[in-house]
């Protein structure tokens, strides 16, 4: 069965009661049944994990790689904006990932606007929530990453 880590960085796990006028009501453990109801329709297996731990996301990058998985939905939370080891990681493997936010990052903070990991993402799927993760899974159920 296709296999696919869905990792989420820093401040997620605060989901419900972090700024839920920006990032929603629904706390992680909400976005984690979703993501795996929507994996169960599409016949996957999910690695799903948060941590809030720069390395801990270079390692688990490397392990879905090692573990020969289908692709990576990732949620790189701050890290997004800050981190060149996380553009690294990405560019040492040959998995497709996607990155996704639950906020529209373009519409905020001009801190927000760059990311060190779109150019090495397959796509990217911001501003619709929690949907955006079951878009990202569909995109790399259904070939559309490759
Ligand atoms: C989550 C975060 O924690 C922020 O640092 C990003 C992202 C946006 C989100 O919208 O999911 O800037």
């Amino acid at each position: 069965m296709a296999r696919i880590f869905v990792l989420n960085g820093p401040n997620l796990n605060m989901l419900g009661k972090r700024e839920p006028s920006i990032y929603g009501g629904l706390d992680l453990a909400g976005i984690e049944r979703l993501v795996r109801d929507k994996a169960t329709s599409l016949g996957a297996e999910i690695e799903f994990r948060q941590t809030n731990h720069e390395g801990d996301l270079v390692d688990w990058i490397h392990e879905a790689d090692e573990a020969d998985a289908l692709g990576i939905v990732l949620n790189p939370g701050a890290y997004t904006h800050t981190s060149i080891a996380l553009h690294d990681a990405i560019r040492a493997i040959s998995l497709p990932v996607i990155e996704v936010h639950l906020s529209n990052v373009f519409a905020r903070e001009a801190f927000r606007h760059h990311s060190w990991v779109s150019p090495v993402a397959k796509g990217v799927i911001c501003g619709f929530g929690p949907k955006a993760y079951a878009l990202a899974l569909e995109a790399l159920a259904s070939d559309l990453a490759k």
